[in-house]
């Protein structure tokens, strides 16, 4: 179904046919625009930016890119197409129809999971607001504010499913997503990394690897919900999902190939030489990819979870990739999940499956998370140094779950709190690390040209070249 953009919200979901529906997003859509002003990236609001823009979720028309200004992005509502034939894939109500409304004994559940998902898309742009202005080069400028408004698309995907089939109270939870902030302190965001501050481009980068990720996973679990339109829509928005994971993935890899050229130049691997040179050394970026992924982690919730048991047992939320598991029941199985032993060591506690669906999917994660690890210690072992990245254990700097409260090495070894804070400098960010990162952030707006602390990109957008106007600076 192709987008009308006559429509003051372009939508593929027949708005027009539900006026009540049209009237309160149209209520909604000038809050919105309040809250992107007043808190979506600052300044650069008059600026055209080459951003890509949904107009149809098919191949063709999903990725359509031209100049606009960043508040005439029409953020609009699109589910993939729907399958008609579609059954529950996962728990106990398995091969029966799914759901068009909400069942009334899952509504809050749903509108809890919906509201969560939802605050984490704004939270993004309000962590990234002030970043524009030390980009390292217009091609990263463009980068970020093409995140920034999918997040606020992304927003409006999770708002369109509260005015929609939440009645009242769907209403005023999305009236709340727009008054949560992060990192306020009378009123927070809900999940605890989008709290964190990102205020620097290596920080920006290691979120759309690590976090945005995160966002991948939770997405491909809502994907499977019996809620045919939660689902419908999470789908659609993986699609999205991808470019701001390859802003990660790439953004780090041109940092990591910057600071290599610059140890070849010197012939030495010695920290402080490097940042001499302004690159950043690896011993910081494996410092600062300690502190994102370890966030991360907690979004996926306790690892002994009996609120992941039962939406998985009500088909409200699966595993990612559910199809690729033989028994989606899982009512039989056990999981065996490490815990601390409370004398410093490691025990085995055997879970019911079910219970443990927030550790299977953090798995699925870390697994993906490898990926980029690989390939940015393949540039570094061919460059000739013996230096390798790698993701801490997942026990290391938890705040949720069983290891919540047990100090361990980045290996994953218990070791007391004494012992933690003597040698977290070694193993987090310290002030004087993010004060040196902070000192290379100095914006770069000469078209082609970047920073020096970080490499250009092998191509550019939507083939047009690295050289280009991505940004048309006001
Ligand atoms: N911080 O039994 P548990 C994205 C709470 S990212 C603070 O495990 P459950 C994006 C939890 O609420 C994807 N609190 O709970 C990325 C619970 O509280 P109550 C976002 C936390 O229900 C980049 C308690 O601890 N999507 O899209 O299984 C840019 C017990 O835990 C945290 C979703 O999160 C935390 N980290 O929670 C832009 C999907 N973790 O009930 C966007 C929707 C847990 O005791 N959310 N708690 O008061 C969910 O599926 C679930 O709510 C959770 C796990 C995965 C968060
Ligand atoms: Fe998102
Ligand atoms: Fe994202």
């Amino acid at each position: 179904m192709a987008i009308d953009y006559q429509e003051r919200i372009p939508n593929n979901v027949d708005l027009g046919s539900n006026r009540t529906l049209q009237r309160a997003l149209e209520h909604w859509q000038p809050e919105f625009l309040k809250w992107w002003q007043g808190m979506g990236p600052t300044d650069f609001q008059a600026s055209d930016v080459y951003l890509r823009t949904a107009t149809s979720v098919d191949a063709k028309g999903w990725a359509t890119y031209g100049h606009v200004r960043m508040p005439d992005y029409r953020w609009g509502i699109f589910l993939a197409e729907p399958d008609a034939e579609r059954k529950i894939g996962f728990g106990d109500e398995f091969g029966k129809d799914v759901w068009q409304q909400v069942p009334g004994e899952h509504r809050s559940v749903l509108r809890r999971l919906i509201v969560t998902q939802g605050d984490t898309e704004p939270a993004s742009v309000e962590q990234q607001r002030l970043l524009g202005h030390t980009a390292p080069s217009l091609y990263d400028l463009r980068n970020l504010f093409q995140v920034n408004v999918e997040e606020g698309r992304h927003l409006w995907a999770m708002v369109y499913l509260l005015h929609g089939y939440f009645g009242r109270d769907g209403r005023e939870e999305a009236e709340q997503l727009l008054g949560r902030h992060s990192g306020s302190i009378d009123n927070p965001r809900i999940l605890g990394t989008f709290n964190e501050p990102i205020s620097d481009w290596l920080s920006f980068f290691m979120f759309t690897y690590f976090t945005d990720r995160d966002g991948k996973y939770q997405l491909k679990s809502l994907a499977e919900s019996s809620f045919d339109p939660l689902a419908r829509t999470c789908q659609f928005m993986l699609t999205e999902e991808a470019h701001h994971m390859f802003v990660g993935e790439t953004g780090i890899g041109r940092v990591v190939k910057r600071s290599l050229e610059v140890m070849k130049e010197l012939q030495s691997d010695d920290p402080d030489a490097v940042r001499k040179m302004g690159a950043i050394d690896l011993p910081t970026i494996q410092k600062y990819l300690n502190f994102w992924f370890s966030s991360s982690l907690d979004l996926f919730g306790a690892d002994s979870s009996s609120n992941a048991a039962s939406y998985f047992a009500n088909g409200i939320k699966g595993r990612p990739d559910e199809a690729t598991y033989d028994d989606h029941r899982a009512d039989a199985l056990t999981y065996d999940l490490e815990v601390p032993d409370g004398k410093g060591g490691v025990s085995i506690e055997s879970l019911p499956m079910r219970n443990a669906m927030n550790e299977v999917t953090r798995q699925a994660y870390v697994k993906d998370c490898e990926i980029g690890i690989t390939r940015w210690n393949r540039t570094i072992a061919k460059a000739g140094f013996s230096f390798a990245l790698s993701l801490p254990s997942t026990r290391f700097r938890r705040s949720i779950g069983s290891w919540a409260a047990t100090p361990t090495d980045p290996s994953g070894t218990p070791i007391s709190l004494a012992e933690f804070e003597a040698q977290q400098a070694a193993w987090l960010p310290t002030e004087s690390d993010r004060a040196f990162v902070h000192s290379l952030m100095q914006p770069v707006t000469e078209i082609g040209k970047m920073a020096g602390w970080i490499a250009p990109p092998d191509r550019g957008i939507n083939s047009q070249p690295v050289p280009y106007d991505y940004v048309r600076l006001a």
